[in-house]
C-alpha cells in the first residue's frame, strides 16, 4: 500500500497512487444476505463536527465566510473577482478555490484581483468538505481578513450535502444553463440561503423563462434572497456587493444565517 493516495472502502472507485480503478461488483442477489452499512451517515456526522470547528474558528477571528456553489462555468470566479473589486477599499478578502486538478488559475485570478488566495486540489473529488476547508483556512492570514469567499467544485449535486462551516451558502445559477435547473436539482436549490442569477446580459439570446425558473425556486425555497446580475455588463452587481458588505458589517446579528444542522 503506497503512502500517498487513498482508498475508499465499500465504494466502486479506488484511487491508488494516481491510478483510478473502477471495480465492477458481481453480486448474486439471490444468495447474498442483505447488509446495510451506515457509512455516509457517520462520514457526514464527522464532517459536521469539523464544520462546527471551522465556524468557531472563523467567528473567533470575526470573519464571515460564503460558500459559493454552481455548475462549471456559471461564473463563480467571475463573481468572486467582481466582489473583490467592488469591496476593495471596504473589506479585506480571502479566497479558497477548489478544483479537481492542480490547475490553480482561479486562485490566481482572485489573487490578481486583490485577495489572499489558497488553491485546494480535491484530486478528483466532486465537492469540498469541512476538513479541506479547515486546511485551507490554516493557510490564510486570518487576522488580516474580514471575508472569505469559498469557490466550491462546479456541480449542483455533491456540494449540497457537505457543510463547510461557512455562514452563508450561496448558489450561482446562470441563464445559459436553462430555466429547468431548480426542478432537476431540488436539494441544491432548496438548501441555499441566497441565489445569484448570473449572465442576465445573455437573456435576449438564450432560452430562459424567468417566471418558470422563479416558480421552481419558490416551490423549494420560498422567499429566497435573489440577485439577478451580470458579471459581464456589471448590471445588478452593486446590490450584491452592498449586501455582502452589510452581512460582514452586521456579522454578530446575521452571521448565524446558515445554521449548521446536525
Ligand atoms: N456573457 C457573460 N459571460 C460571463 C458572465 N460571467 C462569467 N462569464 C463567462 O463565463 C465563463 C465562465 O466563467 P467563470 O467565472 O470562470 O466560471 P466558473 O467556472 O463558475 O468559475 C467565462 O468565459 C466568463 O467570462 C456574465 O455575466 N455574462
Ligand atoms: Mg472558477
Amino acid at each position: 500500500m503506497p503512502a500517498s493516495g487513498y482508498r475508499v472502502l465499500g465504494s466502486l472507485l479506488m484511487r491508488l497512487d494516481s491510478r483510478v480503478l473502477s471495480i465492477d461488483c458481481a453480486i448474486d442477489a439471490t444468495t447474498m444476505p442483505v447488509k446495510t452499512i451506515q457509512v455516509s451517515e457517520n462520514v457526514l456526522h464527522a464532517n459536521w463536527e469539523i464544520a462546527r470547528q471551522n465556524r468557531a474558528r472563523l467567528d473567533a477571528t470575526g470573519i464571515v465566510a460564503l460558500n459559493l456553489m454552481a455548475s462549471p462555468g456559471a461564473g463563480k470566479t467571475s463573481l468572486i473577482e467582481q466582489t473583490i473589486h467592488g469591496l476593495q477599499n471596504r473589506l479585506r478578502i480571502g479566497m479558497i478555490n477548489s478544483d479537481t486538478s492542480p490547475a490553480a488559475m482561479d486562485a490566481e485570478r482572485a489573487e490578481r484581483a486583490g485577495a489572499a488566495a489558497v488553491h485546494m486540489n480535491t484530486a478528483g473529488k466532486c465537492h469540498l468538505d469541512a476538513g479541506m476547508v479547515r486546511d485551507a483556512i490554516a493557510c490564510l492570514p486570518l487576522r488580516e481578513i474580514d471575508l472569505v469567499l469559498i469557490e466550491n467544485i462546479g456541480n449542483l449535486v455533491c456540494p449540497a450535502s457537505w457543510q463547510l462551516g461557512s455562514h452563508w451558502n450561496v448558489l450561482i445559477a446562470s441563464t445559459p444553463e436553462g430555466d429547468d435547473k431548480p426542478y432537476k436539482y431540488p436539494r441544491m436549490y432548496g438548501g441555499v440561503d441566497a441565489l445569484v442569477i448570473n449572465k442576465t446580459d445573455l437573456l435576449p439570446y438564450v432560452s430562459f423563462d424567468v417566471d418558470y425558473f422563479t416558480r421552481g425556486v419558490e416551490a423549494l425555497n420560498c422567499g429566497l434572497l435573489t440577485f439577478p446580475l451580470s458579471c459581464r455588463s456589471t448590471e445588478g452587481l452593486d446590490r450584491w456587493v452592498d449586501w455582502v458588505a452589510a452581512i460582514v458589517g452586521g456579522r454578530d446579528r446575521e452571521g448565524e444565517r446558515s445554521a449548521l444542522a446536525t
